[in-house]
């Protein structure tokens, strides 16, 4: 049983430590530290890899995977081995000043590309600020994502231009927009599915639960998916609930399912199931993602302050990239020829990232006036009148220039 209706408290280090190896085992064990001794359950997990790359069964969500070719599992490989790269050459760039802030999606590549990749194009997808992964899945250049973090626009895409919608720095607010969203298509009597991103930390803000609750009593097309990578900055999932977050969708009336979320396979199975539930008219899923965010918060964390290395390394084990490559090789679907293709592919999109980041223009001051109101508005005249007084001053005190 996977999708789970019974509440059980995570113990927060034999979850994490153990999450990746029991599969759909249960084991108990005892948590004192935040709310005293207790009995406690550890909830289960879908897992289709190993961390070995061990390709374990499952009677529930093998079938959403079967038909899978060995193209389709070397194309989920190198969606992961790209984003990472183009996410380690950002972090790069913020580091030599080239970008103000950027927020890392390393360790939880699986998560996003299984549920990026289980999406059709008429999906519509709310991210949160950390869906590189996912934007990659959409056809989003990644260069695009990079305008906002070096502070020259305020977004960089057009979401309807691959429905993805703009990152949301809010935490919690687009699981309303999907839900929003979700309800005008059923509206429309279209199947298309909505999906919202949201964090482990997120997942404890009003927006959410009210997003949950009007998702459930209007039914709408709309899978929340939650990448639990354990913190919220320097906050632990701990402090976020009682229960696993999973398990807070059965209060709502809908599913809620954890998968492993270093498995890019289980991913991939468990929000397929969700999107299909949704295009069937029966409403919303919640999955939880048992991931790491194995770098700091954002490029201003600095995350030895609050935790160890011993985690990190735990966590390090169970690799998402790793476990696929283990299996590939074991299975003989890659050879070395394509992972050394992978590695040019890689360094080269680190360079085109990096060269087009150097090269972006700078703003128009005047850009942040324009798209907030379809038709204008006088109170934005108005601002954009004293903005370019404001900036006339400067030229006068300056001589003129
Ligand atoms: C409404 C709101 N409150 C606080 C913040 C500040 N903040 C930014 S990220 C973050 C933690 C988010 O943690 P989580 O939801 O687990 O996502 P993660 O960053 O781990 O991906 C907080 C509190 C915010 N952006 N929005
Ligand atoms: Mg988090």
């Amino acid at each position: 049983m996977t999708v789970e209706s019974t509440a059980a408290r995570t113990p927060r280090r034999s979850a994490g430590t153990k999450a990746g190896t029991t599969g759909t085992k249960r084991t108990t064990s005892t948590t004192k530290k935040a709310t005293g001794a207790r009995k406690t359950t550890e909830p289960a997990l879908v897992q289709l890899l190993t961390p070995e790359g061990k390709r374990v069964k499952n009677a529930e969500f093998d079938q959403y995977v079967a038909g899978i070719t060995a193209e389709e599992l070397r194309g989920l490989y190198r969606d992961m081995v790209l984003t990472r790269r183009f996410d380690a050459e950002a972090t790069s760039l913020q580091r030599q000043g080239e970008l103000g802030l950027w927020a890392s999606l390393l360790g939880q590549e699986a998560a996003q590309i299984g549920s990026g990749r289980a999406l059709r194009d008429d999906d519509y997808v709310f991210p949160t600020y950390r869906e590189h992964g996912v934007a990659w899945c959409r056809g989003v250049d990644p260069t695009n994502l990079l305008g906002m973090f070096r502070g020259v626009n305020n977004g960089g895409w057009d979401p309807n231009g691959n429905n993805f919608h703009l990152y949301t720095i809010v935490i919690g607010s687009q699981t309303l927009h999907a839900t929003g969203y979700a309800m005008g298509v059923a509206k429309d009597g279209a199947d298309s599915a909505v999906i919202a991103y949201f964090g482990d930390g997120a997942s404890s803000q009003g927006d959410v639960a009210e997003a949950f609750t009007f998702s459930a009593v209007y039914n709408a097309p709309v899978v929340f998916f939650c990448q639990n990578n354990q913190w919220a900055i320097s906050e632990p999932t701990e402090k976020q609930s009682r229960v696993p977050l999973y398990q807070r969708a059965q209060g709502f009336g809908f599913p809620g399912v954890r998968v492993d979320g270093n498995d890019v396979l289980a991913n991939l199975a468990v929000t397929k199931w969700a999107l299909e539930r949704a295009r069937a008219g029966e409403g919303p899923t919640l999955v939880e993602a048992f991931t790491y965010r194995m770098g700091a918060h954002t490029t201003s964390d600095d995350p030895t302050r609050y935790r160890g290395d011993e985690e990190r390394l735990a966590w390090e084990a169970k690799d998402p990239i790793l476990r696929l490559r283990r299996y590939l090789e074991a299975a003989d679907h890659a050879d070395e020829g394509f992972f050394a293709e992978l590695e040019t592919e890689s360094e080269a999109l680190g360079r085109r990232v990096r060269e087009a980041v150097r090269a972006m223009p700078d703003p128009d001051h005047f850009a942040i006036f324009e798209n907030v109101y379809a038709d204008g508005h006088a109170l934005v005249d108005e601002e954009r009148t004293q903005f370019a007084a404001y900036q006339a001053s400067f030229a006068d005190a300056d001589g003129g220039k």
